[in-house]
């Protein structure tokens, strides 16, 4: 994952921002300086879609943060442990792979607890005694396991050890006050009468220890009177000590108050909950709750930080959330400089033309890359954005030299492409007509009376058509409720710098004085009318106050 530089645009990413990211990153990639992946930061706005889309391009993977999270940490990835696991089995997991605790978790891998050595110290040391097993329902099998035993007979009744431990060294006479129904009696393998006795007693399970050949005459009682009876190497002593490993780590582990932390929390919060808690290491789970592993203090340290590289923007406000805990390796923008600061050297490229996707076709250039036609179509979306067709002060003859060339490349006529693009990316498709209106929507009081007035900015007035009528009966509505003499909505072509104007309420003459125009089923055009501010609010002014 280290090795990944993003290439990032600004945040409410334009075309541009989007477009700069997919090309920059192709050529990072092609002239082989960086592994780049493209990202976005928010929703692709519908012109970009329209350009992504023609030129079948994929939308970049959303970057919500470069935040380091804790799913980049080197955490240990343990092989999670059971609850079943013996104790013996889990501690020598434990030694093998160096863990000071382990998590454990149930059959779908949901954490249930923590096994730490000192649970298992302080078991051994206070609270173990010969019950434990009966306890912790210690399945037959793990005893079996853990004393590495050889199976002389099994009942099908005995599963879980039900009864306490015996090492019966004395007589039958003394033991008869001590054994009873379904305890586990460990004995010396040649005491025969002694496994008459047990089996009157009903004892769940006898544990023949040493190395002495078993009694075929001991195997015979214990069958007959359907009692388990195992054999281990072991000896007495020993068995006894590590029978006890055959607990469940279920049974040992720290069920409740565990701190844990999830692969996307934030190493910020991680850091903060590790200074204010004092446990050697948490388990970490993944978002769906599964263990993926642990993690210690040492470990938060050795973090790599993520690396980027700004596009069509450098300052701060507009980059991703975390980016001061990011590497910066470069930048290639159009804009001011503003608040740039970062902690190594970086290429920085910053010239002041149109376009950051203007930028990129020089680069192009500059390293004798050649422009594949899905790349040229994009960084020329890119440009007829950000310079409005050309018609922008921003825009430059470079913009428009690179942009003629871009368009050769894909094969297409910037103008027509361009009015595609702009009607796709402004069409009002799919809004309801509240939404369309209350875009942009203002009240002014001019004398005594009261107008409201909406702008949109749309090239796709045809798609507009049908909501029309549905559009004026909500205008309607709101000028009566709201008392106007008139109600307006202005749908603004910037690139063919006119409006379509719909109006309602009861004074419409009032825009047709103020525009000199004959409204038509409650619309007019409005040649070279662009601005609310500067040409239809004062000619509406002028036609309030000479009527
Ligand atoms: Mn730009």
């Amino acid at each position: 994952m280290s090795d990944i530089v993003y290439v990032s645009g600004h945040k409410n990413p334009d075309t541009d921002s989007v477009c700069a990211a997919i090309s920059y990153s192709y050529l990072l990639n092609k002239i082989g300086k960086y592994n780049a992946v493209p990202v976005r930061l928010g929703e692709i706005n519908r012109e970009t879609e329209y350009a992504l889309k023609h030129f079948h391009v994929e939308s970049p993977v959303l970057l919500k943060s470069v935040k380091q999270k804790v799913e980049d940490l080197d955490y240990d990835k343990v092989t999670v442990f059971s609850k079943e696991l013996t104790l013996k089995t889990a501690w020598s997991l434990m030694k093998e792979q160096n863990l000071k605790s382990a998590p454990i978790s149930d059959d779908h891998g949901k954490l249930l607890g923590l096994l730490s050595a000192s649970n298992i110290i302080e078991g051994y040391m206070d609270k173990w005694d010969s019950e434990v097993l009966k306890k912790a329902h210690t399945p037959i099998e793990n005893v079996i396991d853990t004393l590495a035993a050889n199976v002389l007979y099994l009942s099908k009744n005995l599963t879980t050890v039900e009864g306490t431990i015996h090492i019966v060294s004395m007589s039958e006479k003394n033991a008869d006050g001590y054994i009873e129904e379904n305890d586990i009696a460990i004995i010396g393998g040649d005491r025969v009468d002694m496994v008459r006795f047990l089996v009157e007693k009903k004892v769940g399970l006898v544990v023949l220890t040493g190395a002495f050949a078993v009694d075929e005459e001991i195997v015979k009682i214990c069958k007959d009177h359907d009692v388990s009876v195992i054999s281990t190497p072991y000896n007495t002593f020993v068995t006894s000590q590590q029978i006890i490993q055959a607990i469940p780590v279920e049974y040992v582990m720290q069920k409740g108050g565990l701190t844990t932390f999830s692969t996307d929390d934030t190493v910020e919060y991680l850091r903060d909950v590790m200074s204010n808690t004092r446990y050697r290491s948490y388990p970490v789970v993944d978002l769906n709750g599964k263990v993926q592993g642990t993690i210690s203090r040492y470990q938060v340290i050795r973090g790599e930080k993520k690396k980027i590289i700004l596009v069509d923007h450098n300052e701060r406000g507009q980059a991703v959330d975390g980016i001061e805990e990011a590497d910066i390796l470069g930048v290639v923008d159009h804009h001011r400089i503003a608040d740039f600061q970062t902690v190594g050297p970086l290429n920085f490229r910053a010239e002041p033309l149109g376009c950051t996707c203007t930028i990129i076709a020089k680069m192009f250039e500059e390293e004798d890359v050649e422009i594949p036609r899905e790349i040229a179509g994009l960084m020329l979306s890119a440009i007829i954005s950000d310079t409005l067709l050309f018609r922008s002060p921003t825009c430059t003859n470079v913009d428009r030299k690179i942009a003629y060339k871009l368009a050769d490349i894909v094969g297409v006529e910037p103008a027509e492409y361009g009015m595609a693009m702009f009607k796709a990316g402004t069409s009002l498709v799919g809004k309801s007509v509240e939404e369309i209106f209350n875009q942009d929507y203002k009240k002014f009081n001019i004398g005594e009376a009261k107008v409201g007035i909406a702008q949109v900015n749309t090239m796709d007035i045809e798609g507009f058509a049908p909501y029309k009528a549905d559009m004026l009966a909500y205008m309607e509505n709101l000028a009566q409720e709201n008392k106007f003499d008139v109600a307006i909505l202005l749908l603004t072509d910037v690139i063919n710098a006119s409006s379509e104007v719909f109006v309602a309420g009861p004074r419409p003459e009032i825009v047709e004085n103020a525009f000199r125009v004959h409204l038509d089923d409650h619309q007019a055009n409005l040649a070279g009318v662009i601005s609310r501010k500067k040409q239809v609010v004062p000619a509406v002014t002028n036609a309030i106050n000479e009527a």
